[in-house]
């Protein structure tokens, strides 16, 4: 933990930021597709729209891709431009980024540029403050926008932050303005007790398709699987958290996962779907099925976009358990890694997500999707172990050695590789966390 002070000095650099907004009448917002970045988006967007600001958002799935802006304009980067110095150097216009990845490099800005991130002030970008968070404190230097901290709350929770440092102000903001309500339990989604467990992913509890493990889990616990989870009383809850705690340490999954979401849950008052772990379930999966703008809208409080939305989560999260059962005998050991190389799969980073937290909570593990082309590489571990590996390094290392680009968090990063040379990057990654491990 760190002074306020820090803090003082993040509020200052975005500060900086919404002063340099004033110079504009339209800007040019750019984010990233995951929970983060869509939440980041839309507090951005939101306070935009109050301070009298045109502004066009676009969804990027990094800085890999390209964009395009007019030299006049003012770029806002959220959720990635840390990580890649080089491309934010070459922007020709003003630029603001909000991030909250390790920077990597220094950046030579070519014209006005502010770069508000948590390393920068000692916090902890990958615990302390996601670019929600970021754009969050920024929201309030460009005006009264506490409201938008039940939507920050959406990408702390979509990046598995902890409730620390600036995290907790943004909590603690949000409940005093009456937009976000703490209440105990367990953090699952709302629904049928049945459903909601058996088609469970964060947290992944293995009870999908498994009818009769399931039973008698809800029997040894004494809860009703047609009960509605909103509806159980403090004692059923209690008994539920202890059954899923207790099941979770069978599994072998990471005891951190255990106190993220044993103890309490949120209630995100001021949006249309106030689950808060569900909803952030939501627009992740929206991010990944490619309806961002479904995602988006929800955000922005419209009503009509749940349906839609809660389709698409079921539709996602139908094809990760299916896929999570099938290719859990695929994963293969490394000397200090485990890997697993798809092809054509929905998604890699969801995958390597749970196996890491949930069910080989050992050993770094990297999983990569051959789609199109491109190999995509997804890299995840425990905080713990992330206190020697540092998978962002180990990412840019390895693929920078194959012609290839990586980076992100110690423990989540990613890279982007040529498929013929996966055998030669995943040589180097293991290389890589055997010497950072010893
Ligand atoms: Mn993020």
């Amino acid at each position: 933990m760190n002074s306020d002070s820090d803090l003082n000095l993040l509020k200052e650099s975005a500060r900086k930021a919404a002063s340099l907004v004033g110079r504009y009448d339209f800007v040019r917002v750019l984010t990233h597709y995951d929970a983060d970045g869509i939440s980041a988006g839309a507090i951005v967007a939101s306070a935009l729209l109050r301070a009298n600001k045109g502004f066009q958002l676009t969804f990027l799935k990094g800085l890999n891709e390209s964009f395009e802006y007019e030299r006049d304009e003012l770029l806002i980067f959220l959720d990635m431009g840390s990580g890649y110095p080089d491309v934010i150097s070459s922007v020709e216009a003003d630029v603001i980024v909000l991030d909250h990845h390790l920077p990597t490099g220094k950046i030579n800005a070519k014209k006005e540029f502010v770069h508000v991130n948590p390393h920068l002030y000692g916090f902890d970008g990958t615990y302390e403050l996601s670019a929600s968070g970021v754009a969050y404190f920024f929201a309030n230097e460009l005006g009264n926008n506490r409201d938008l901290s039940s939507i920050a709350l959406v990408g702390i929770i979509g990046d598995k932050q902890k409730l620390l440092g600036p995290n907790e102000e943004i909590l603690k903001s949000g409940i005093e303005w009456g937009v976000i309500e703490e209440k105990p339990g367990v953090c699952l989604h709302s629904g049928k007790l049945r459903d909601v467990l058996s088609r469970s992913i964060e947290p992944y509890l293995d009870l999908y398709k498994k009818d009769d493990e399931l039973e008698s889990f809800l029997k040894k616990a004494k809860l009703d699987g047609e009960k509605e989870f909103d509806d159980l009383s403090i004692d059923e809850m209690h008994r539920l958290a202890n059954a899923v705690t207790l099941r979770l340490l069978k599994m072998g999954a990471y005891e951190g996962v255990i106190e993220q979401i044993i103890g309490r849950r949120f209630i995100l008052k001021n949006l249309p779907i106030v689950n808060a772990h569900m909803l952030t379930d939501i627009v992740n999966s929206c991010g990944r099925a490619g309806a961002m703008g479904v995602a988006f809208g929800i955000l922005a409080g419209d009503k009509s976009f749940v349906e839609k939305a809660v389709r698409i989560n079921y539709e996602y999260t139908t094809e990760i358990l299916e896929e999570l059962a099938k290719r859990k005998r695929e994963v293969k050991e490394g000397f200090c890694i485990r890997y697993l190389v798809m092809n054509d799969a929905p998604s890699a980073s969801s995958m390597a997500t749970t196996f890491s937290r949930y069910l080989m909570s050992d050993k770094p593990i990297v999983v990569i999707n051959v789609k199109n082309g491109k190999a995509k590489v997804s890299a995840r571990t425990t905080e713990k172990l992330s206190r020697r590996v540092n998978l962002a390094e180990v990412m840019k290392i390895a693929a920078e050695k194959v012609g290839g680009r990586g980076g992100g968090h110690r423990v989540a990063a990613g890279a982007n590789i040529s498929p013929d040379k996966i055998d030669e990057f995943l040589k180097e990654v293991d290389r890589l966390c055997c010497a950072m491990l010893a």
